[in-house]
């Protein structure tokens, strides 16, 4: 299954969801929206796409999201990417290809072969400094910790449906997921910025977002 949260995301979602439905001919893709204000919701059934609805906030949007894979028959993997055109569906095959290596393979921007265009600096050094804190943390070697551009084997959704961080869903989930034991890889991909509308990360929310999930990430290694 392919999974698209979705908030104001009308003038961008049709042609995700068309190119994420080309990229995997037969799997469905399924985009969660709540509250929108916009026609996203429309915009993405007419483009092919299952809409369902969750409680509000992106984290429950992924959650509502891993719990309705679960109840799919034959789920074979999840892909979750952004519906702002960040994330380039035709990456979608080599990501679920590297689920035969790893339960979680990351679209990565740090790793070889990955790059970002017009990724402003303070975010650039804040995601890769998040990297090497998570490294540290988790004794793994992970780059792009903030990237939404994910695939997990239904093994990996099965966990999250069960114990998913709503409030904060980035370094300190992956530092939960190898505390698991699961097996992390990070696949290189190009990811340009969003093609519009508005980030949930804008401007100060997202400092004290960082300092949040800094703390959160510490805090999984003392649970
Ligand atoms: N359903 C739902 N989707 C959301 C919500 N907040 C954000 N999203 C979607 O989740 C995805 C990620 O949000 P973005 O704002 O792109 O976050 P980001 O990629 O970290 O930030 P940018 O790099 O600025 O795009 C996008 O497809 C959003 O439309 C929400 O509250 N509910
Ligand atoms: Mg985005």
């Amino acid at each position: 299954m392919i999974l698209i949260p979705a908030s104001n995301e009308a003038p961008r979602v049709g042609v995700v969801v068309q190119a994420a439905l080309s990229s995997m001919p037969g799997v469905p893709v399924v985009v969660v929206v709540n509250g929108c204000t916009d026609d996203t919701a429309s915009v993405a059934q007419a483009a092919g796409a299952q809409v369902i609805h969750s409680a509000p906030g992106y984290g429950r949007a992924l959650l509502a999201g891993y719990r309705f894979a679960l109840a799919q028959d034959n789920l074979g993997f999840l892909v979750q990417l952004d519906a702002d055109g960040q994330h380039k569906a035709q990456d979608i095959p080599r990501l679920v290809a590297a689920l035969a290596q790893a339960d979680v393979v990351i679209g990565s921007r740090f790793a070889s072969g990955g790059s970002a265009s017009h990724w402003p600096r303070r975010r650039r050094w804040t995601t890769a400094s998040m990297g090497v804190a998570t490294s540290m943390v988790t004794g793994v070697h992970l780059q792009d910790v903030s990237s939404g551009f994910q695939a997990f084997t239904p093994n990996v959704v099965d966990f999250l449906a069960c114990d998913f961080p709503v409030e904060l869903t980035d370094a300190n989930v992956l530092a939960r997921l190898v505390r698991a034991g699961f097996v992390l890889k990070e696949v290189g991909v190009n990811m340009p910025d969003r093609e519009g509308g508005l980030s949930m990360h804008g401007g100060w929310k997202s400092a004290i977002y960082t300092v949040k999930t800094l703390l959160a990430l510490m805090m999984e290694y003392r649970r």
